[in-house]
């Protein structure tokens, strides 16, 4: 479902994003709380405002925009940009404040003290782990931005309704090669836990959750939910586009294809594709890097997964 804007909330966009900018910065970076306040309200009552604004004179005749925030409009309107917000930007420490806070449960206060010891980045919020709270740690895990995920099963081939729900993970610090990383799993299945998708554990391993999720039916009475069946892998990277094919299936298509690489002298399973050599021996895995991969190894003409039924 698309949440459209309404159209005064658009027409004056670039002047509310600027505002909301530097606003964080003020609330972020300076703890000014009142200067905070005083962008947001800004912010707001343009957002508000029916036509587009053309010049900062105009916005001052409007509650909450001062003669600093025309200012500001004006420089905006003639360059398309702001000179402050340049440089808040390139400026090492408020970019990584402005980081910082962007893992939920680090406040600015808390953003600052961590700045000041030094921890700045992603990686630098990784080696001080054991230190943040649980809350913080799973938003660290979220923030990671490598996670690669896919909804397999009947749901991806676009079938009406599904069975169960089977959700393929991987990241590519996880491959065959690497050690375990139960954590990129956990953190996943703790975050749906957190929101109340996921309600009950029937075993979490290292690589494999089960358990039951409930759907909102949207047309329905609150309390009524669909409850599921969840399965969630963590795959190795180097493995993951040949079990996102195996999940996907269908059954019937997956006997198919692995019957047709069979015969053009490859054998496919959930992890890997392999060249039979002449003695009927698999070799090394093939390198694999999505699906249309496998599907090349075998001179098969790619399938969307909607045509995957057999
Ligand atoms: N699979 C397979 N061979 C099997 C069982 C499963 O290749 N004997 C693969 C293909 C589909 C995937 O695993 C997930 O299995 P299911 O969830 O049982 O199937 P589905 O197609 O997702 O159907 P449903 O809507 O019933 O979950
Ligand atoms: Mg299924």
């Amino acid at each position: 479902m698309s949440k459209r804007k309404a159209p005064q909330e658009t027409l004056n966009e670039g002047i509310t994003d600027f505002l909301i900018e530097l606003a964080n910065y003020e609330r972020n970076v300076n703890r000014a709380i009142h200067k905070y306040n005083a962008y947001r309200k800004a912010a707001s009552v343009i957002a508000k405002y029916p036509q587009k604004i053309k010049s900062g004179t105009e916005a001052k005749k409007l509650d909450g925009v001062g003669a600093k925030i025309a200012e500001k409009i004006d420089e905006f309107l003639s360059t398309g940009k702001l000179r402050k917000l340049e440089k808040i930007r390139s400026d090492d420490t408020s970019s990584s404040i402005n980081f910082l806070t962007r893992v939920t449960g680090i406040g600015p206060a808390a953003a600052r003290k961590f700045f000041e010891e030094g921890v700045k980045t992603l990686e630098d919020l990784k080696k001080i782990e054991h230190k943040l709270n649980h809350h913080q740690q799973i938003e660290l895990e979220e923030l990671d931005s490598e996670y690669i995920g896919t909804i397999c099963g009947s749901y991806r081939r676009g079938a009406e309704s599904s069975g169960d729900i089977d959700i393929l993970l991987t990241h590519p610090d996880f491959t065959s090669e690497s050690e375990k990383q139960p954590k990129l799993l956990h953190a996943v299945v703790e975050h749906l836990e957190s929101i109340g998708f996921i309600t009950d554990t029937l075993s979490k391993g290292d690589t494999k959750f089960m358990g039951v999720c409930q759907l909102h039916k949207e047309d329905e009475e609150d309390e009524d939910r669909d409850h599921r069946r969840i399965d969630i892998r963590l795959i190795p990277k180097d493995q993951y586009y040949c079990g996102v094919l195996y999940f996907t299936g269908s059954d019937i298509f997956n006997k198919n294809m692995r019957t047709l690489a069979l015969e053009k002298g490859f054998t496919l399973n959930e992890y890997t594709i392999r060249p039979l050599g002449v003695t009927g021996m698999p070799g090394e895995p093939l390198l694999v890097d999505s699906e249309k991969d496998i599907f090349d190894y075998i001179h098969m003409k790619y399938r969307e997964p909607k045509e995957r039924s057999e």
